[in-house]
């Protein structure tokens, strides 16, 4: 095994997250390098694109979540070899870094533009995007997204879904997910239930 070293801010959610979790779920040891956001301003132009999170592989670094998740996920076994159920798992998570890129573009908002430019992507391009991971996840069998088992797409929906339903987000509320996408909710409760995925977030006091 490589030796792995993954940088991202020191929270237990977001891009970086999953690919924490797969490399938790196989027990593969790495480091896990949380900086603190007053760290940021000197690190962003170290890293490829100035953004985080990045992985090292044995000194040479990969950037993108995506990207990251793929490499990860192939070492932990949690990436499909079959070309067309990694192509299911490669859509979802491209799919959740374009609502949460639409959903990031509101941070810099303040006040009335914030709350109604939320407003209008909860009512908008959320629900659109929550019935469709649905959809999806209903066409794969119910349960997970690809191959009838737990792959990173998996994870990286449940970060997403469970961000949305945590109620941080202002003017978005925690209860979309439930009213949109029944089945997505019970999906997050899967994975949250996992037995490693518990243990690992009960060990983080989360
Ligand atoms: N497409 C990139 C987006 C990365 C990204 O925007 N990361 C955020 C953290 S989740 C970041 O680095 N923000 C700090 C900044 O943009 O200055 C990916 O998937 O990795």
């Amino acid at each position: 095994m490589p030796k792995l070293v993954l940088t991202y801010f020191d929270f237990d959610g977001s891009r970086g997250e999953a690919a924490r979790l797969a490399m938790h779920l196989a027990g593969i040891s790495f480091e896990d390098r949380r900086i603190a956001t007053s760290d940021w301003a000197r690190l962003r132009d170290t890293t490829p694109y100035q953004s985080l999170p990045m992985l090292e592989v044995d000194g040479k670094v990969v950037a993108q979540s995506n990207a990251i998740n793929r490499y990860v996920g192939k070492l932990a076994g949690l990436y499909p070899k079959d070309d067309w159920q990694a192509a299911l798992v490669d859509e979802l998570m491209d799919a959740v870094e374009d609502i949460s890129g639409r959903i990031g573009s509101t941070f810099a908002l303040e006040g009335e533009a914030k709350k109604k430019a939320r407003e209008a992507l909860a009512a908008g391009s959320i629900a659109h995007f929550l019935k469709q991971f649905e959809a999806r996840l209903a066409s794969a069998g119910g349960e997970w997204f690809a191959e009838n088992r737990l792959t990173v797409a998996d994870l990286k929906c449940f970060l997403w879904v469970r961000w949305l339903r945590s109620g941080a987000l202002d003017h978005i509320p925690a209860n979309l997910v439930d009213e949109q996408a029944p089945l997505l909710a019970k999906h997050l409760e899967r994975v949250a239930n996992h037995p490693k995925i518990a243990a690992y977030y009960a060990a983080r006091g989360k």
